[in-house]
């Protein structure tokens, strides 16, 4: 499989997971993710104490500059831990709602 087949499937993957998350059925208890030792659950973005489609907007939002994701927000966003929120951050959270992934990247 080349890269750009393995992309666009991945992107399929993406889509369908945020269709159904928005359906609101899908929720991920964050008991077994690693935190950064602040207190902060990477991929729970908003806090809730739950990985779902919530914090998959958030970075949406945060993507197309609709939201500014700041302090614990943003180091809960960082999960592949570069220092920046990208597409590849949303990609990982996605993955892991679906349970392609069991934990983040960043530890
Ligand atoms: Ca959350
Ligand atoms: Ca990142």
């Amino acid at each position: 499989m080349t890269a750009k087949k393995f992309l666009s499937a991945l992107t399929g993957v993406a889509m369908c997971v945020t269709m159904t998350v928005s359906a609101g059925a899908v929720g991920v208890s964050t008991q077994n993710i690693g935190t950064q030792g602040t207190g902060v659950t990477l991929g729970d973005i908003n806090g809730d104490a739950v990985i779902n489609g919530k914090d998959v907007l958030l970075i949406k939002k945060n993507l197309i500059k609709l939201y500014d994701l700041k302090d614990e927000r943003f180091t809960a966003a960082d999960v592949d831990c570069d220092g920046r929120i990208t597409v590849s951050d949303l990609v990982l959270v996605q993955q892991y709602i679906a349970k392609i992934i069991t934990e983040f990247p960043a530890k």
